[in-house]
């Protein structure tokens, strides 16, 4: 016995350096979430708020892949909250894919949540005081291409006890005002930011504490509270900021860096910024000292955090996030908007407080739901490619990559690597 203590700890070692990342292309502190993967599909079968077949009944319980046979707006009345380890793969919806409109969400202890592909639009009819999305509390959790806008107080926050967690290729924009925030970014188990564009908000864009890795990100037209707020305080943070690139818009007042302190340690690499309005793009380079960067105290080493695979250029990050930044499978009209702004350099843009200054949700196209003769979430044609077999619900099976096949169909819908 007392040699298999040993031994098992190897194994256990073993095991955690080769993680399975979430899907191809996941990385960051969240990267090896697992979500559902050890249990079942749900498809989403309609649109409704609630009830059987709807997205609210699908996250309720841990251990599911969730997929969709519809697509279109689902309309909420109240939050929706998330169980543990469930992965939602909204690029498998037909047509334009899925908005959910109305209020907010909560992924609070959700942890080894998986998200991808699907907009989270909360709007004034939300819930008073809360998020689009929450997350208090929770590890190992991974959102990716996600939209995220109007916000009734943050739009997508992370604080308490939790970590281990990715905000990857995300919009997050117009938290409706007065409050009109981007997001509060507080904990000391890690946060990695990458590739997102934070877009209208007045302040929060976003502001972090704590152990936090912000690379490749685009921050527009932020109003008068602040850009990247470093909000140390007395609690101690560590953080690198590498690859950025600020462009200041109509609403913007203030400079990209703000409120940072002695207790605010950063490591800043290559971040540009351009301030003028112009409607041309031609940021330069912030130099590295205290002063450009709100007063941070700036260190010469990189924090050891998961690393992302190819680190961008700013001009590289932002013709990535305008092209697939966001629910980009198809781009909704709000998105469409939103992209434009930043394509104007400093000429549009605004913060709003009623969701109707962006013509609401608006309309999509639900497409048609594919055959899908043994009902286990991957259509009869797609596996044929794979060579499951369309008469047996076999889609929770793990294939040779250790993805199951629902997941290896649902990747091959979406571009795989940084995009
Ligand atoms: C979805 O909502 C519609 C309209 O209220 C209702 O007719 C239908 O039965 C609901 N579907 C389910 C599965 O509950
Ligand atoms: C996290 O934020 C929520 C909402 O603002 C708050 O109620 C809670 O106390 C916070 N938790 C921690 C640990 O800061
Ligand atoms: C994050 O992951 C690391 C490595 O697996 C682990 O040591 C740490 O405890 C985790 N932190 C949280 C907050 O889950
Ligand atoms: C960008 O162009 C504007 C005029 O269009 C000019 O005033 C500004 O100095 C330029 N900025 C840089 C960094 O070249
Ligand atoms: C401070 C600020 O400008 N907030 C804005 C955030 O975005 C919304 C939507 O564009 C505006 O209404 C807010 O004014």
């Amino acid at each position: 016995m007392r040699l298999t203590l040993p031994l098992l700890s190897v194994l256990a070692l073993l095991q955690s350096t080769s993680a399975l990342v979430a899907f191809p292309g996941a990385e960051g502190f969240g990267a090896d979430a697992v979500g559902g993967r050890q249990g079942d599909v749900y498809i989403v079968s309609n649109l409704n708020d609630s009830g059987e077949g709807s997205l609210r009944d699908a996250v309720s319980e841990s251990d599911r892949i969730v997929v969709f046979s519809v697509g279109g707006v689902i309309e909420i009345t109240d939050r929706i909250v998330v169980s543990k380890r469930v992965t939602i793969l909204g690029q498998t919806a037909p047509g334009d894919g899925i908005t959910v409109y109305g209020n907010g969400w909560s992924f609070s202890n959700a942890d080894e949540s998986i998200v991808r592909y699907i907009r989270v639009r909360m709007g004034k009819g939300g819930s008073s005081g809360k998020d689009a999305i929450t997350i208090a509390d929770g590890s190992n959790m991974i959102f990716d291409h996600l939209s995220v806008s109007w916000g009734r107080d943050e739009t997508f926050s992370i604080n308490g006890s939790g970590g281990n967690i990715t905000v990857q290729n995300s919009i997050i924009g117009q938290g409706l005002q007065t409050h009109s925030c981007g997001g509060l970014i507080q904990t000391d188990g890690g946060v990695s930011l990458l590739r997102n564009l934070y877009i209208d908000n007045k302040t929060r864009n976003p502001k972090v504490k704590g152990v936090n890795e912000f690379t490749n990100n685009v921050v527009y037209n932020w109003g008068g509270g602040g850009g990247y707020i470093a909000g140390g305080s007395s609690a101690e943070s560590f953080v690198n900021v590498i690859g950025n690139y600020f462009i200041s818009g109509p609403s913007t007042s203030v400079t990209a860096f703000t409120r940072g302190n002695e207790n605010f340690h950063a490591y800043v690499d290559t971040n540009f910024y351009d301030s003028d309005k112009d409607g041309t793009l031609n940021g330069s380079e912030l130099g590295v000292s205290s002063t450009n960067y709100g007063g941070m105290d700036l260190v010469t080493t990189r924090y050891d955090y998961p690393a992302v695979a190819s680190t961008l250029t700013p001009e590289e990050a932002l013709a990535y996030i305008t092209k697939y930044g966001g629910a980009s499978k198809v781009r909704d009209s709000v998105d469409s908007k939103l992209i434009d702004q930043v394509e104007s350099y400093g000429k549009d843009g605004a913060l709003i407080s009623d969701e109707a200054d962006m013509g609401g949700a608006g309309d999509l196209d639900g497409g048609s739901s594919p055959t899908d003769t043994d009902g286990d979430g991957i259509p009869d044609a797609a596996e044929e490619e794979l060579g499951t077999d369309p008469k047996t619900a076999d889609s929770m099976k793990l294939d040779s990559s250790g993805y199951t096949y629902l997941e290896v169909w649902a990747n091959s819908l979406v571009p795989s690597s940084y995009q």
